[in-house]
């Protein structure tokens, strides 16, 4: 344990506030983890699967009404509202505190509160920060112990030092109605109640690394993003890094367990993965921009994951994971989801626990009519993954090569456009945004501004988050070139041009040769678009007059999205840094030439 004053007194805090009968300090170690998995089991908080089939794995199902990430629920608690922001909800610090401290007292009578520090990053390491997360729920724990690194190494590392997130979360009665995810980045302290789903209670990831780190990273010189950090490895041997943010549902996870197509395979392309949800970023003593990963697992959707789409993924999930809110197949004590495979159980229990009839499956419904939810998850260890990078464990990261951005755009947004220079990159990335198609919500074309894929997930005012991009620009000697990538857009029938997957490393390809200087690009208003030819299609049912229309672009509609993107601008609000505003006007000026 710690005689560390600062994390006891905290502890004792919160203990008094909660009420546990007992408290169990979280360490790390296997026979306290099988412990935990069999109390669990006997309660029946979690369901030991097939362990010939499945060994070390198990299922969980969270409540029916706690199912997702609750954005109209999670508040930054900044001292004053500007600081939050207009993207973010906000409440005063203090009224904060004395309003959920009422939904926390007693939450943990007749069970116990889990101590587990924990790190984001290689403990000891100079990259890495610590935090500490209170729960009076043995799946956090059991999801903690893949996602991050617990351990006592993690206390030591903390030595005497104030320095930690304090994360406290209580299951409390899991009241929708009184159910906060809350941040206080000023005081380093997160607090989560009433929730039981991943995203809301494992406080080290969404909480931590994005929203609380990327206010840290602004005070001390360096970014927290939504991003995975992949390599790709050419037939010489050498690896260059990629950095991409996608909004979710746009298949990050599935970019970075990337498996080359044949061609590629054949000369000996490679793609590792080294991380799938989040990066932190910072200037490396050689003057490049270097990424890590802070995470030690993928917390990642289960449905449409198959041997087709990501072998390397499902392969993750074979030993050692929890699996949330998928379907139970009673048949062989084993797991299915939609897109699995085409054989759904015929005995089966679905997400919500009832015998679910898989002949009623209607896509229109998918929330009431699937055997798994569609935001069902697995939780693996990022050790089990085939393409794991060497650099996995490196605590200094990867030197970044490119960094790009990516939604799900229809029409606008060409397959690939660089940006012009890094202060253009960061308008790139702050207009981007995904449309929902007709086969998610009906609706084709419904534009969700979402910049740099952060609009959850900042800590701080966007506008200043913008602000910190620029200003890094500024500070990083040799930064990477910025991108974006649009792999879903869709001809007059609505269906996928580019084929996507596997196929994506043709586009890298083209963003890595432009990296090093080895490949031409024809200008246009937005950026530099490939030529046709330079994009690689043997082996594909493609023609260049295809890749033609891929990348081409359309005045009148980017004159649309600049009209939306004034609006959400004027959204922001006033600290939208000016030289953003001059981006928007000299794009409209070219556009409109
Ligand atoms: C997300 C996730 O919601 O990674 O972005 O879970
Ligand atoms: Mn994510």
């Amino acid at each position: 344990m710690t005689s560390n004053k600062y994390i006891l007194n905290w502890i004792d805090e919160m203990a008094a506030m909660c009420g546990p009968d007992k408290i169990v300090w979280i360490d790390g170690s296997d026979a306290q983890r099988d412990a935990l998995r069999e109390e669990a089991c006997s309660t029946g908080e979690m369901i030991k699967l097939n362990q010939d089939l499945l060994p070390g794995c198990y299922l969980h199902k969270t409540a029916v009404n706690d199912v997702a990430r609750v954005e109209g629920r999670t508040f930054i608690c900044t001292k004053t509202k500007e600081d939050a922001g207009n993207i973010n909800n906000w409440m005063e610090p203090s009224e904060c505190y004395s309003k959920l401290s009422k939904l926390y007292k007693n939450s943990m009578k007749g069970r116990t509160m889990y101590v587990i520090p924990y790190s984001m990053g290689i403990v000891g390491s100079d990259f890495a920060k610590y935090g500490i997360e209170l729960t009076d729920s043995i799946y956090v724990v059991l999801n903690m112990l893949i996602m991050t690194r617990v351990g006592n190494d993690v206390l030591d590392a903390i030595g005497d030092s104030a320095d930690y997130i304090k994360g406290l979360h209580s299951k409390a009665d899991l009241d929708e109605a009184n159910r906060y995810i809350v941040h206080f980045p000023e005081d380093n302290t997160i607090w989560s109640v009433n929730s039981g789903y991943g995203g809301n209670v494992l406080l080290g990831k969404k909480c931590f690394a994005l929203r609380i780190a990327s206010f840290l990273g602004r005070k001390e010189g360096w970014m927290a993003e939504h991003m995975l950090i992949l390599g790709v490895e050419y037939p010489n041997g050498d690896i260059k890094y990629v950095t991409a943010a996608f909004p979710s549902a746009c298949g990050k996870t599935n970019l970075a367990m990337l498996i080359p197509p044949v061609s590629y395979r054949e000369k000996g392309y490679k793609v590792w993965t080294v991380g799938d949800d989040i990066a932190w970023l910072r200037i490396g003593k050689d003057g490049r921009l270097w990424a890590m990963n802070p995470e030690n697992g993928f917390f990642g959707v289960a449905p449409g994951t198959n041997e087709k789409s990501n072998p390397n993924a499902l392969a993750t999930t074979r030993e050692g994971a929890i699996f949330t809110n998928v379907c139970h197949n009673l048949e062989n004590n084993t797991v299915w989801w939609e897109g699995l495979d085409k054989n759904p159980p015929h005995n089966a229990e679905n997400w919500r626990g009832e015998i679910w009839d898989y002949t009623k499956y209607d896509k229109a419904d998918k929330v009431g009519t699937s055997g798994a939810h569609p935001n069902s998850r697995f939780t693996a260890k990022a050790t089990n993954c085939p393409c794991l990078s060497k650099e996995f464990n490196n605590p200094a990261g990867v030197p970044v090569s490119a960094i790009v951005f990516g939604g799900r755009r229809a029409k606008t947004a060409p397959l690939v456009y660089q940006s012009t220079s890094w202060q253009n990159g960061t308008f790139v990335g702050s207009i981007m945004a995904s449309e929902t198609t007709a086969a998610a919500s009906g609706a084709v074309g419904v534009v969700r501004r979402d910049p740099m894929a952060m609009r959850p997930f900042v800590g701080y005012n966007m506008g200043d988050y913008w602000a910190h991009w620029l200003n890094m620009g500024r500070l990083i000697p040799h930064a990477p070139k910025i991108f974006h990538v649009n792999w879903f857009r869709t001809d007059d029938e609505g269906n996928f041009i580019w084929p996507g997957f596997g196929d994506n490393l043709r586009v890298l390809e083209w963003i890595l040769a432009r990296c090093d200087g080895k490949v031409g690009a024809d200008i246009t208003p937005i950026g530099y678009v490939p030529k046709a030819e330079d994009i690689n299609i043997e082996g594909l049912d493609i023609t260049v007059d295809t890749i033609k229309e891929l990348l081409s672009v359309d005045k009148e509609a980017w004159l649309a999205d600049v009209k939306n993107i004034r609006e959400f601008y004027a959204l922001v609000g006033d600290r939208v840094p000016d030289t953003l505003y001059d981006e928007l006007d000299a794009l409209e000026a070219r556009l409109s030439d």
